[in-house]
């Protein structure tokens, strides 16, 4: 064996040179791994015992991709298309051995093999799009000469991770081989290939598929009008349609130019700068200060949801998903069975849609079961999630009965949105075994799990929160408690501003273009029409005091009554409402205020930086860990939109000292809801940014 360098090995095999990457933890293209890989196919090239070469890697998955952490620098030599064209170049077949993930830079690597084998459990996939990217060493080219451009643009647009046996039909890979007996069975594939004197395939050459498309442009245009609405607002899926458009009208190195330069323009913008930030900040809010990485995990095989409501129903679907069995208790038997119908309902839906089969609805369903007594059902739970009514009374009779009935060490857990888990956890005799897990409506499909911390939370109940939350697919943030914690708390600002600025003469369509064109799927007033403007509105103690009163009681209870602050067609088309205007100005004539024109600009302002001012407020009373940690929770659970990176991240291009100035100028106008945080004022006393945070 032979050490290349520090990451890289070459062996002989018989007649097959086979060179081993080892660069935990996803043996990313670094610069020592760039190195590694030319220097040893250089070897591997020039030693005459070798008839082949395989090229694997050691550890999780084969090479996942460039490094993101030397985005941004200029990169060391050698650079990856030397490396690339060396492989493609090479007058020895060449085998790209894949387990793992085989993602962006590493698919370009192997694409650049002679031939790919691979175990079943391996994926493949261009996820550059989600780092705001295209694929920039060749995949744009590759890819369509594979899969043919259709497949090639659904693959780089979405990013996502094709399984081994798809891969197979597709292309993308020659061969599997058995599980567990990778570098066996390359070794295997390359003896063959040389002794059959195989030809040395070149992607770059196969142009059968590319030409077929030419001439054919309403692939293109048929794909961007389907996907018009996923793609709005982010560049980098219609850079990577731009590059497929080349593979399939030019030469491949003229094709490369277009993916050269469209590559450079995302990776020098603001959009990819957010999307690889939001990239580390998911990670770093995995990490948790003080909490070591061997404190001890509280074993989760069966939990128990209290409430059969679209909360309680959601979040068991969680579980199910995961294989965890799960028991819903409700009070009355109609509920119960109302809830556990809406479940199996939400997944045949699934299933018609292709997304699980009928098979899965039927396991998925079998693990959720109901039962009308705690008593009975929870003895024996190792979590148990309670999602009823927003009332502390309430929480805290159902805490004190789970304290009787619980094992003990088994996790008693809160979903509620903003009360405070400290009270409610006083009335167990476990504090240590209290915490808030918040999931976002429908609980389902949101990514955001807030975990919340109470003052008693033991370590080892938050560590297996966390990890929990990664099982059942969540983008867990930890949090602390105060009211709201920190996505409804910051939610509160914008709220709070969006009321004020329709007294001030902005009408709800104005508030919600502003919001929408910033990113955001919709505006506050579309979203409430959209909830139901009665939620928490009493018919009975409505006295026509505010203008949600006033529509609801007209029965303008939102889409669900086909109007609300919107009108609506038979289509949920909205339309600006006379009705809510007039209502809106009637409201204004009766305060006595003067309405005047609202600026975008100031809707935008208005509406944003309270939100990033009160995260500062957040930080100062450590109720989240870290800046980022905010910018995670407002992505994953309020639609914030990923390019913008989040309301911190937004507030660093903004300038920190714009936010202070703008805030100091409102709050001159407008009183005290605008009092800048003092840590603001000494950030920006400081020079420092809100990452610093
Ligand atoms: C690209 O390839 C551009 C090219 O087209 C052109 C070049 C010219 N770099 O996610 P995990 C770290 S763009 C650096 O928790 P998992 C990650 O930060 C790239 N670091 O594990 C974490 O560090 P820490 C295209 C990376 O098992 C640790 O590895 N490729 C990279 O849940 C573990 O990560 C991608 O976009 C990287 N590329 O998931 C793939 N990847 O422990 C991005 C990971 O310090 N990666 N790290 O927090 C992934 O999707 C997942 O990490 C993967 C593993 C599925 C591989």
């Amino acid at each position: 064996m032979t050490a290349i360098n520090a990451v890289t090995d070459l062996t002989l095999d018989g007649e097959v040179a086979v060179i081993t990457l080892n660069s935990p933890p996803v043996n990313a293209l670094s610069a020592a791994v760039r190195q590694g890989l030319f220097e040893g196919f250089k070897a591997a090239i020039a030693d005459p015992a070798a008839k082949a070469i395989v090229l694997i890697c050691e550890g999780r998955t084969f090479i996942a991709g460039a490094d993101i952490t030397e985005f941004g620098s200029a990169m060391a030599d050698p650079q990856l298309a030397d490396v690339q064209d060396m492989m493609e170049s090479s007058t020895k077949p060449v085998v790209a051995a894949i387990h793992g993930t085989v993602l962006g830079g590493g698919l370009e690597v192997a694409l650049c093999a002679h031939y790919r084998v691979a175990v079943p459990s391996a994926k493949f996939g261009l996820p550059e799009v989600n780092l705001g990217l295209l694929p920039g060493a060749g995949g744009t080219q590759r890819l369509p000469r594979v899969v043919g451009p259709e497949r090639a643009l659904e693959m780089m647009t979405s990013g996502r991770h094709v399984p081994a046996k798809e891969a197979l039909s597709g292309g993308l890979t020659d061969e599997l081989v058995e599980e567990g007996k990778l570098k066996e069975g390359a070794i295997a594939f390359a003896r063959k290939v040389a002794a059959e004197n195989r030809p040395l395939t070149k992607i770059r050459d196969q142009n059968a598929k590319v030409e077929a498309a030419r001439g054919k442009p309403e692939i293109f245009a048929d794909f961007r009008k389907a996907n018009a609405r996923k793609f709005r607002g982010f560049l980098a899926p219609e850079y990577n349609i731009k590059c497929i458009e080349a593979a399939v009208n030019l030469p491949f190195d003229e094709g490369m130019k277009v993916e050269r330069k469209l590559f450079n323009e995302l990776m020098a913008g603001s959009q990819s700068a957010a999307q690889r930030y939001t990239f580390f900040a998911e990670r770093q809010a995995q990490k948790i200060p003080g909490i070591a990485d061997d404190t001890p995990l509280i074993p989760i095989k069966k939990v128990g949801v209290i409430g059969a409501g679209t909360m309680g129903g959601g979040i068991a679907m969680n579980f199910a998903n995961a294989g965890i069995p799960v028991v819903i208790v409700e009070q009355k038997q109609e509920p119960l069975d109302k809830g556990l119908a809406i479940i199996r309902k939400n997944y045949e839906r699934t299933a018609s849609r292709g997304g699980i089969t009928a098979a899965q609805v039927e396991e998925r369903c079998a693990l959720i079961t109901g039962s009308l007594s705690m008593e009975e059902s929870f003895a024996d739970l190792d979590l148990v999630i309670e999602a009823v009514f927003e009332r502390m009374d309430i929480k805290k009779d159902i805490f004190a009965k789970l304290d009787a009935i619980c094992k003990p060490g088994a996790i008693l857990a809160t979903n509620t949105s903003g009360l405070n888990i400290d009270e409610i956890a006083s009335v167990t005799k476990r504090p240590e075994s209290v915490i808030g897990l918040h999931f976002f409506s429908p609980a389902n499909v949101m990514k955001l799990l807030e975990i919340v911390r109470a003052d008693h939370t033991s370590d080892s109940v938050i560590a297996t929160s966390m990890k929990l939350a990664k099982q059942i697919g969540k983008t867990a943030v930890l949090v602390g408690v105060c009211p709201g914690f920190v996505g409804n708390r910051i939610l509160g600002q914008r709220q709070r501003e969006a009321q004020k600025l329709v007294m001030e003469g902005a009408m709800p369509w104005d508030i919600d273009r502003v919001l929408y064109d910033f990113g955001f799927p919709m505006g506050p007033f579309a979203m409430s029409d959209l909830a139901g403007l009665d939620i928490g509105w009493v018919k009975e103690k409505s006295n026509g005091e505010s203008i949600r009163d006033v529509l609801c009681e007209a029965d303008r209870r939102g889409q669900k009554t086909g109007a609300g602050y919107y009108d609506y067609d038979e289509n949920r088309n909205a339309k600006p409402s006379p009705f809510t205007e007039k209502v809106i100005n009637d409201f204004i004539v009766k305060s006595g205020a003067n309405p005047r024109k609202i600026s975008d600009e100031e809707i935008l302002e208005r509406c944003i930086f309270p939100m990033i001012n009160e995260g500062v407020k957040i930080l100062e009373e450590k109720k989240a860990i870290r800046s980022s940690d905010i910018d995670v929770v407002w992505q994953n659970g309020y639609g914030w939109p990923v390019y913008r990176g989040g309301p911190m991240w937004y507030g660093d291009q903004v300038g920190p000292d714009k936010v202070l100035a703008k805030m100091q100028e409102f709050q001159a106008k407008m009183g005290d809801a605008f009092k800048p945080s003092p840590l603001l004022e000494k950030l920006v006393a400081d020079g420092k940014k809100f990452s610093d945070l």
